[in-house]
């Protein structure tokens, strides 16, 4: 049986609809798993959408990933900013990993502008609103696709 992408969601990301629509808009966490749910049977992926507020929890699950995933869709949050221990555990990924983000971080604050992620990442998107979700898994579908090639 095929493994899943998993999709792993920042701190605060369990709010996204509630808060600051101008930025991140109205969609709720649930909307967007189920906008991940239907374009991943459209391109025969399975997915695992987890959210957490946790620096650890998340490090957890990207530990898990590396022998239970197919990729790694992760919107790190503002642990994107920060956290040197999530891009270690990413380091240790060998599966395609895209770095997601909602807005587009270097139209905003200058702290936001550097991502420790990206250093693991095999893509970033971002800056296209949840509707990035749905576009990264159509994307992590090409990637491993075209690992199978090589
Ligand atoms: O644009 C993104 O997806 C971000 O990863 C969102 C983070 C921010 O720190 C990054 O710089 C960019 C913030 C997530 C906050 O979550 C929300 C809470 C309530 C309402 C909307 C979003």
């Amino acid at each position: 049986m095929s493994k899943p992408v998993f999709i792993l969601n920042g701190p605060n990301l369990n709010l996204l609809g509630t808060r600051e629509p101008h930025i991140y808009g109205s969609t709720t966490l649930a909307e967007v798993e189920a906008m991940c749910a239907k374009k991943a049977k459209e391109v025969g992926l399975k997915i695992a959408f987890r959210q957490s507020n946790s620096e650890a929890q998340l490090i957890d699950w990207i530990h898990e990933a590396i022998g239970a995933a197919a990729g790694i869709i992760i919107n790190p949050a503002g642990y994107t900013h920060t956290s040197v221990a999530i891009l270690d555990a990413l380091k240790m990924v060998k599966h395609p990993i895209i770095e997601l983000h909602i807005s587009n971080p270097h139209q905003r604050e200058e702290f936001r502008h550097r991502s420790f992620v990206t250093l693991a990442a095999t893509a970033m998107m971002c800056g296209l609103g949840v509707n990035g979700y749905p576009l990264a898994v159509k994307a992590m579908a090409k990637l491993i696709e075209a690992r199978k090639k090589t």
